[in-house]
């Protein structure tokens, strides 16, 4: 019995120090410059999942309530795709953007569909529409209910806690976004021509995912080395 609480506590303390290491490392390569690039671009699954969503959703509620001719915008990719690393192993707080990031209430939908900020970022809630939404969330890391507020208004919120934030309309339930929460500054939302990039990561291993649209897709591990770019590829 002794012996195998002995064991337990043995390796409970291996596992802790190889943490330690790997923060370490990354502390240390931070403050020694010692950062390579991640970069690459992904292939946007073939069905179209902002063409699809919105016809099925959307439509049915748009044309009574909205700006009469003015056409549907379907998602950028750059409202849909973000990659980033999962495992950055030690907190790496970046002072959050100057101006807040938005996630849109417009034509019927939030936009855009995943948002990626940094702990501490105050997101911003506008309602363009011509009736009344409502923004809230059960996630753990961050509960909120904003109430039902009218076209012209908008109201905001402090993400704090890294995690995953599902956010929804109470009165129109297939509005859904999702709010990815990083401690760390290594993550990047994709441009209009597939491409991305993540500059100054501490040279390390990590585990590299693409969330796309209303889920993670895939993640993979890469290896960066200081001084030099990874190229990863998502499809
Ligand atoms: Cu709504």
């Amino acid at each position: 019995m002794r012996h195998a609480s002995f064991r337990r506590v043995y390796a409970y303390c291996i596992c802790s120090l190889i943490l330690l290491a790997a923060a370490c490392h990354i502390v240390r390569a931070q403050q020694n410059g010692a950062t390579g690039t991640i970069q690459g671009s992904i292939l946007a699954p073939a069905e179209d999942i902002s063409g699809s969503f919105m016809r099925e959703k959307k439509l049915l509620h748009y044309d009574s309530h909205n700006h009469a001719g003015e056409p549907i915008q379907s998602y950028r990719l750059a409202e849909l795709a973000v990659v980033y690393i999962e495992d950055a192993g030690v907190r790496a707080p970046t002072p959050p953007p100057a101006e807040h990031p938005r996630l849109n209430q417009f034509q019927m939908v939030f936009r855009p569909l995943v948002l990626a900020v940094s702990a501490g970022t105050t997101v911003d809630f506008p309602n363009n529409d011509n009736l009344f939404h409502n923004v809230f969330s059960y996630s753990q890391p961050k509960e909120f209910d904003l109430g039902r507020y009218p076209r012209g208004d908008m109201r905001s919120v402090r993400f704090d806690k890294p995690g995953t934030v599902n956010v929804f309309c109470d009165i129109h339930s297939y509005m859904y976004a999702t709010i990815l929460v990083f401690d760390h500054p290594y993550f990047a939302v994709c441009d209009d021509d597939d491409n991305f990039a993540i500059p100054a990561v501490p040279e390390g291993h990590y585990t590299l995912a693409y969330w796309y649209g209303r889920k993670k897709m895939e993640s993979k591990r890469i290896t960066v080395k200081a001084g030099e770019t990874t190229t990863v590829m998502f499809q």
